[in-house]
């Protein structure tokens, strides 16, 4: 068998910089898990500072490298993001919220409004309405209301599910779609279509910004 080569090139055309952003318990890091392990647990594990998980897709012959970061819904846990630290960098943002839950679904707002003080202007954002796969008799947020705010705020949206895993491909190859699409319209002015990530949390899967968030 023949060496692999050099690897004189990255090993990717774009990479790009994703949040998952909502409520507790919305299903935010099981979406992720979904996602990137193909892997669903109904055991909730709150999320304690932050974390991120890479998956690599192509779309139209190029190489995707999605850094997807997670973060605590959960208040008292959620001082990374009450600063720019969180937001910095990123180019796409799921906002996610639970479709048996109405108050996260009324927190979308604020979510937003958190956004537009932090985020760059022109980060792509897509609405997620999760656990779609509940029981009708749970559901307390129609999808036409989640398909109305989506339609305000000029975004996409979708309904989805980690336990059954509707629509969670999907959620993520079109917001990468869109800031790929962006990213290429800005190429032509040569700026650079890479965000930089430090050594440390290039490799594995952000244990160390997980630590250093929590305990630092
Ligand atoms: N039925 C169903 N349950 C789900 C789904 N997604 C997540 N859950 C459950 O909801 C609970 C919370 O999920 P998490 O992904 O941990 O929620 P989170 O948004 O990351 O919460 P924080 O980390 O506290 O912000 C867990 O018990 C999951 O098993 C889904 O699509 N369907
Ligand atoms: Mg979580």
């Amino acid at each position: 068998m023949a060496a692999p080569p050099a690897r004189a090139r990255a090993d990717y055309d774009y990479l790009i910089k994703l949040l998952l952003i909502g409520d507790s318990g919305v299903g935010k890091s099981c979406l992720l898990l979904r996602f990137s392990d193909g892997s669903f647990t109904t055991s909730f594990i709150t999320t304690i500072g932050i974390d991120f998980k890479i998956r690599t897709i192509e779309l139209d012959g190029k190489r995707i490298k999605l850094q997807i970061w997670d973060t605590a819904g959960q208040e008292r846990f959620s001082f990374v993001i009450n600063n720019f630290t969180y937001y910095r960098g990123a180019m796409g943002i799921l906002l996610v919220y639970d479709v048996t839950d109405e108050a996260s679904f009324n927190n979308i707002r604020n979510w937003i409004r958190n956004i537009e003080q932090h985020a760059s202007d022109n980060v792509n954002k897509i609405l997620v309405g999760n656990k779609a796969d509940m029981d009708e008799s749970k559901r307390a947020v129609p999808t036409s209301k989640g398909q109305a705010l989506a339609d305000e705020y000029g975004i996409k949206f979708f309904e989805t599910s980690a336990k059954t895993n509707l629509n969670v491909e999907e959620v993520f190859f079109s917001i990468a779609r869109d800031i790929k699409q962006r990213l290429a319209d800005t190429d032509n002015k040569a700026e650079p279509t890479t965000i930089k990530i430090n050594q440390d949390s290039a490799t594995g899967s952000g244990q160390a910004a997980q630590k250093s968030a929590c305990c630092g």
